[in-house]
């Protein structure tokens, strides 16, 4: 099932999500939901609060080597927490609830991230380059943050301003 996707400004992308206590069949189908509204909208993450939905999980698919996006590797973690975050870089990001915006933001470089499976399983993964800045992106929605928060003054400025002339022309 298709689910709508909140975008901003909705009050509900400020929302902290809460821990996830059930690995249940109604998770999987949420999950599953998730993963056909992600790739319906052409997105590479997606945080369950982007749905409506303030519980803490999310989930990944990036790009293999030839452009692709499989079901085969979508990651999908509940409850997560980073650990050993090393170094900075910078990448042009963008999010499906901030539709036709894109900026730079500075990310840690790598990182351990220690979560559960949709079984309640608990999984861990190194992340690095495109895996690391997703995870911190999607990381941030479960604490009602949005990456336009990060924006120097100016920027964030600049950004409310294209933003809001860009939802008149869609009206
Ligand atoms: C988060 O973002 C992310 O504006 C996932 O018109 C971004 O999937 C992680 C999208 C950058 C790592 C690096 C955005 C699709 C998708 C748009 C997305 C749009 C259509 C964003
Ligand atoms: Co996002």
């Amino acid at each position: 099932m298709m689910l709508k996707i909140v975008t901003y400004p909705d009050k509900l992308l400020k929302l902290r999500s809460k821990t996830v206590e059930h690995f249940d069949n109604e998770l999987h189908a949420f999950l599953d939901d998730m993963f056909e509204t992600m790739m319906s909208s052409n997105g590479i993450g997606l945080a369950a609060i982007q749905v409506a939905r303030p519980i803490r999980a999310l989930i990944l698919c990036i790009p293999d080597e030839e452009g692709e996006q499989t079901k085969e590797n979508v990651l999908e973690i509940v409850n997560p927490v980073i650990h050993a975050p090393k170094g900075l870089t910078t990448y042009q990001e963008g999010c499906l609830s901030v539709p036709g915006f894109y900026e730079d933001i500075e990310r840690f470089e790598s990182l351990t991230l220690h979560y559960q499976n949709r079984h309640g399983e608990a999984c861990s993964l190194d992340a690095s380059e495109l895996l690391a800045i997703a995870i911190q992106h999607e990381m941030d929605h479960l604490e009602g943050k949005l990456f336009i928060e990060k924006l120097t003054y100016n920027r964030r400025k600049k950004f409310e301003k294209e933003y809001k002339r860009a939802l008149k022309e869609k009206k």
